[in-house]
């Protein structure tokens, strides 16, 4: 499955959260902690240079405890910046924000001096609602993503802290065949630019092997399927996903799933883990080494044949 991003869009919201970084003094950029990984940005951390950055792993409340802590730590040691989980009803933990921020930049502390905060991401990770949660007020529409306002409105929250209303917008990781399915997976990737069931079938296969309770606890079966095929049927049927001649309507069931998954009812859930990421990572390497090589060997021919039927003439 892969994602389509036009180079178009990717330089407009690069150009814009470019335009705005010489107003901010420092960068937010959330996550999502149920793919901590495939929902950052690869640009950000360019476009920033020095300016000091928090990462944070919104709706951690739908993620699992012990991998979003990994993956906290994972980042810190990577990029060298504060990361933090959050989850943005849970306001104690939204109020210690400012704080953090405040104490990144002690040269800005003091009187009258307010220091420029920026919140970037993907499509909806929880940037509008992390805004709301730190204003204690709506001022950012959440849900479908709108079209980019260009008010850029600086609220006040806390600690002297001011923030932009409109969030950066940034695209996905475009690259990790791996990444687009579980992008699409938890809702980042428009409805229509996917199918339930491309998304689906490798997500089960990576419930069967690191959460396969939740599949039996919440779909009452009695054993673990053995592979995802016996998975979806098995779950097609408890669920009445039945079409023509009694066979299971694989479309149906991959889109419970998939539903299920996103509103946290199969229970907290990351849908990545560091080493899982590390063996990807290392088969696009081999991959994309595969592809320049194919690609410059095609030039080559290219080149030659060229040569063969200029000489003869
Ligand atoms: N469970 C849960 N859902 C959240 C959290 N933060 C945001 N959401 C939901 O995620 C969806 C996208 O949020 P939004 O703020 O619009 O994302 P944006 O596109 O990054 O601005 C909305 O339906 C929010 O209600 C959270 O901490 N936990
Ligand atoms: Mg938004």
């Amino acid at each position: 499955m892969q994602i389509q991003w036009f180079p178009g869009h990717m330089n407009k919201a690069r150009n814009e959260v470019k335009a705005a970084l010489p107003k901010v003094d420092l960068l937010i950029e959330v996550l999502d902690a149920r793919i901590p990984y495939s929902s950052e940005n690869p640009m950000l951390r360019e476009l920033r240079g020095d300016k000091p950055a928090l990462k944070v792993l919104a709706k951690s409340d739908l993620a699992d405890p012990q991998l979003t802590q990994q993956w906290l730590e994972w980042h810190e040691r990577k990029d060298g910046v504060k990361a933090k989980a959050i989850t943005t009803d849970n306001i104690p933990l939204i109020r210690s924000i400012p704080s953090l921020c405040a104490k990144m930049l002690p040269h800005k502390q003091g009187e009258g001096s307010r220091i420029m905060a920026m919140i970037a991401g993907i499509p909806n990770v929880g940037k509008s609602t992390l805004i709301n949660a730190l204003a204690g007020r709506t001022v950012a529409k959440t849900g479908n993503e709108a079209a980019v306002t260009k008010s850029q409105q600086r609220i006040n929250i806390a600690n002297g802290i001011s923030l932009l209303d409109t969030p950066g917008m940034l695209w996905p990781k475009i690259e990790n065949p791996g990444s687009g399915f579980r992008l699409a997976a938890v809702g980042s990737v428009k409805e229509t630019a996917m199918e339930y069931e491309d998304v689906a079938a490798p997500i089960m296969k990576y419930l069967l092997k690191y959460y396969p309770d939740r599949l039996v606890d919440r779909y009452g079966l009695d054993d673990v399927p053995t592979d995802m095929l016996e998975a979806f049927d098995t779950i097609g049927a408890k669920r009445g996903c039945l079409g023509k001649r009694g066979l299971v309507d694989y479309e149906r069931v991959c889109k419970i799933v998939i539903t299920e998954l996103r509103s946290g009812r199969l229970g907290p859930i990351t849908l990545e883990t560091p080493e899982l990421i590390e063996t990807e990572l290392a088969e696009l390497e081999v991959e994309l080494a595969a592809r320049a090589k194919e690609k410059s060997e095609r030039k080559l021919k290219r080149k030659a044949t060229f040569k063969a039927r200029n000489q003869r003439t």
